[in-house]
C-alpha cells in the first residue's frame, strides 16, 4: 500500500491540496514545508505545525485506516504500509510496520543537526515558538520531512524494495506529484506488479494503474478489503 493526504481526509485531516485556512491562508504550503521558510520565519512556520498537530491528536482513524489494518492482519507478512502522511492515524488504527517516508509530526528534533552536545536535552528545551535548547540554543523543529531534504535512507529502500517485491500495489488518496513517493508505483508496475488507484479524482500517476477506482478511501478500502 502507498497512501497519501487523502488517506486521513475523511478522518477531518485537510490533504495538502486543500487550501490553507486561518493565518497560514496565503501561504504555499511547500514553502512553509521547508528549512528556508523555517529559517525565514521561525514562529510562524512552527504555529503552523502546532495547529496540525492538534488537529492530529484530535481526530480519529477512519474506516479505511480500520480495513487496511484489519487486512494486514489476516494476511500476516503479506502486507506493507507505506505512507507519505505525517500523522499516525494508520498506527492508532492498528497497523504495524508502517514505513513512514516523510517523517513524524509528533517527534520534534533540532534544527542544526550536528551542534548539539549531550548537555542539549529536548525535555528541557525554553518553551517559545518554536522553542529552543536551554544549553545552546539550537531551535526545535518538527521531525517531518520537508521540501529539498533528502527523505530517511532505510525509509526509502523499505519502500523501493517492497514496491518491487509486490504483487499487488494499492495506490490510496495520493495526487502523485511528490518524489521520490510518487515513483514508486512506477517502480512496482516496471517489476510487474498490478497497481490500483483509489482517488474520487484523477492523480498524476494514473497512467501506472492497471486498475482506478474513483472513490474514498474510507468508503472503498472496507469493501475491497473486506471481501477477501
Ligand atoms: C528530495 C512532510 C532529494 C512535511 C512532505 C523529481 C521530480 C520533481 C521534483 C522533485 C523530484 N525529486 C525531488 C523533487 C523535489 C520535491 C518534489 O517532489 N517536488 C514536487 C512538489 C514538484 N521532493 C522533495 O523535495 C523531497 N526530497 O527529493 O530530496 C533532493 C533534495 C534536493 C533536490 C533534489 C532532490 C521531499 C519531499 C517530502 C516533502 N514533505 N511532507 C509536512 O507534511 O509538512 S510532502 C507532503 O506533500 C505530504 O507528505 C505528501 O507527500 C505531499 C502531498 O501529497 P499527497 O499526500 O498526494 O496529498 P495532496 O494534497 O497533494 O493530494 C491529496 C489526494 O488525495 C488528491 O489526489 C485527492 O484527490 C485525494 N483525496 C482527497 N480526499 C480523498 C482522496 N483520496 C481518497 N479518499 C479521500 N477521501
Amino acid at each position: 500500500m502507498l497512501t497519501g493526504a487523502g488517506m486521513s481526509a475523511e478522518s477531518g485531516v485537510p490533504t495538502f491540496r486543500d487550501a490553507q485556512t486561518g493565518l497560514w491562508a496565503n501561504f504555499d504550503p511547500m514553502q512553509l514545508a521547508s528549512e528556508e521558510g523555517f529559517r525565514a520565519n521561525p514562529s510562524l512556520v512552527w504555529d503552523w505545525y502546532a495547529s496540525r498537530r492538534d488537529k492530529m491528536r484530535a481526530v480519529q482513524p477512519n474506516a479505511g485506516h480500520v480495513a487496511l489494518a484489519r487486512f494486514a492482519k489476516q494476511h500476516p507478512g503479506r502486507v506493507g504500509i507505506v505512507t507519505q502522511n505525517v500523522d499516525d492515524l494508520h498506527q492508532r488504527a492498528g497497523s504495524e510496520g508502517v514505513i513512514r517516508l516523510h517523517g513524524d509530526i509528533l517527534q520534534d528534533t533540532w534544527l542544526e543537526r550536528g551542534r548539539c552536545t549531550p548537555s542539549c536535552d529536548m525535555a528541557r528545551a525554553v518553551p517559545g515558538s518554536p522553542p529552543r535548547c536551554a544549553a545552546c540554543g539550537n531551535l526545535v523543529r518538527p521531525g517531518v520531512v520537508w521540501f529539498g531534504e533528502m527523505l530517511p535512507a532505510d525509509a526509502l529502500a523499505q519502500a523501493e524494495s517492497l514496491a518491487e517485491r509486490c504483487d499487488v500495489m494499492l495506490v490510496v488518496g495520493t495526487s502523485g506529484s511528490v518524489y521520490p513517493a510518487a515513483g514508486l508505483a512506477h517502480r512496482a508496475r516496471r517489476a510487474g506488479a498490478k497497481v490500483m488507484i483509489v482517488n474520487p479524482e484523477p492523480s498524476e500517476i494514473d497512467d501506472e494503474a492497471h486498475v482506478l477506482l474513483r472513490g474514498t478511501a474510507a468508503h472503498l478500502l472496507p469493501a475491497l478489503l473486506d471481501m477477501n
